[in-house]
């Protein structure tokens, strides 16, 4: 079996990773060897500590959610744990599919079964017996390493009826997604796993309470749970010393567009986003940087000092969401770029609400129009732009529909894209 694409990971073999330590490091394919990695010692260690000190450990790492929305990870595991009518379910979110981000896709592909053990730990906090492991459809040699990486767990009684001798029943059923980015969504995926069309479901109630099957349901990124392992090996309070008192631990980042090094990289919270562009290799002449991807907002070369923390990006008006770092220089024709966006978005919305499904295909014919005008008086469109972006952004069921304005909105007003 291949090791991942080359140059996927610039940093590999880099000593003092977290995340990607094992990346490009050990034989994806080999149990044995991810166990002479530090393998199933994270897992040896819940066992031994229990399910709510496993909890109580994550909940004081402060770990967040890395799918987007930072929800804290501890308490979505203790409001699935304290729910009273089981079985409890643990899926997860492997539909990796917004814009740019590429970063689980590296984690499934060349560690496969830190992500077996870190959904063991996960089931076994929440008293999951049964896990779903989503995958993106596009991503076929992930889905192959974490079938086999799932088939010889359970061979060598790491997952089934008795994990690790302990007693305790788990094991993962891995599903397939089909092409559709708003199945990332996560009732979305449940609907999908049990076999209906992936629209997102009203929420509340929370997947916490009721989620797949209508059972008290974690699911949780990719990401967010490999992190779980160096918080069991290390301890909290080591963990949560790393990064900001806001944004603790490693983060990855999906760099691409135009610099020397695409990758994926690994930085603690509270690097700027300059020091990660310049390990990217930034080129001359940047334009813009587009920060949480299509659903994201874009910052100017003049702010590079942001630090990538959830609340330091907040605060400079976009987002880190999933880690997506797309850099533009002025070679990049804007108008057209954004143009792109909205027709992704108008594309993948499923449908089910007004605002979102009229409302992208508005957003998407007004940027049509300033485009083919070529730049005269394109008021009157950005005017509509605003009126839309708002109705979507307010009315909308889900993320898709509410942030499918965000990209736009922040090009218009921060980098004056159609001035
Ligand atoms: C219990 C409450 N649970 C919220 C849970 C909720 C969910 C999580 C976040 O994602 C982001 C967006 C983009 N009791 C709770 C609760 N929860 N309140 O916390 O929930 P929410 O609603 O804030 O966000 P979300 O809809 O899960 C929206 C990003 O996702 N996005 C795309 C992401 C794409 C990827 C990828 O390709 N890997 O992640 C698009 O919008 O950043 O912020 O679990 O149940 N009171
Ligand atoms: Fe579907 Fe868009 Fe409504 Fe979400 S906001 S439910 S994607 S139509």
């Amino acid at each position: 079996e291949e090791r991942p694409a080359a140059g996927a990971v610039p940093q590999a073999g880099d000593a003092s990773l977290i995340l990607l330590r094992r990346i490009g490091v050990v034989d994806p394919s080999s149990l044995d060897d991810y166990r002479a990695h530090g393998g199933y010692t994270a897992l040896r260690r819940a066992f031994a500590l229990g399910p709510s000190e496993v909890i109580r450990e994550v909940t004081d790492s402060g770990l967040l959610g890395r799918g987007g929305a930072a929800f804290p990870t501890g308490r979505k595991w203790r409001a699935t744990a304290s729910q009273p009518d089981g079985p409890h379910y643990l899926v997860c979110n492997a539909d990796e599919s917004e814009p740019g981000t590429f970063k689980d896709r590296v984690l499934m592909e060349g560690d496969p079964y830190a992500l077996v053990e870190a959904m063991t730990v996960a089931a076994y906090a929440v008293g999951a017996h049964k896990g779903y492991l989503y995958v993106r459809g596009e991503y076929p040699r992930a889905l192959r390493r974490m079938r086999h990486a799932v088939d010889c767990a359970r061979a060598r009684g790491l997952l089934g009826d008795d994990v690790l001798g302990q007693g305790y029943a788990f094991d993962i059923e891995i599903r397939r997604g089909a092409g559709a980015y708003i199945c990332g969504e996560e009732t979305a995926l449940f609907n999908s796993i049990e076999g209906y069309r992936g629209e997102p479901r009203s929420k509340p109630p929370f997947p916490v309470e009721k989620g797949l099957f209508g059972r008290p349901t974690v699911e949780n990124n990719v990401e967010t749970l490999v992190n779980v392992l160096p918080i069991l090996t290390m301890g909290a309070p080591a963990y949560a010393a790393i990064g900001t008192p806001g944004s603790t631990g490693p983060k990855l980042f999906c760099v691409s567009g135009t610099v020397e090094r695409p990758g994926v990289y690994e930085l603690p919270f509270g690097a700027t986003l300059g020091e990660l562009l310049t390990l990217a290799g930034l080129r001359e002449n940047l334009r813009a940087v587009l920060l949480g991807g299509a659903a994201g907002g874009f910052v100017r070369p003049d702010e590079l000092d942001v630090p990538l923390t959830f609340e330091g990006t907040r605060e400079a008006g976009t987002t880190l969401g999933s880690g997506v770092v797309m850099a533009f220089d002025d070679t990049v024709p804007m108008p057209r770029l954004l143009v792109r966006i909205a027709e992704f978005f108008r594309d993948e919305s499923c449908g089910q609400c007004v605002p979102c499904r009229v409302g992208t295909v508005r957003q998407e014919e007004a940027l049509h129009r300033i485009v083919e005008r070529t730049g005269t008086d394109a008021a009157d469109d950005i005017a509509l732009l605003r009126e839309v972006g708002r109705a979507m952004r307010d009315a909308s069921i889900c993320g898709l529909g509410q942030t499918a304005w965000n990209a736009v909105e922040s090009a218009i007003d921060r980098l004056g894209a159609y001035e």
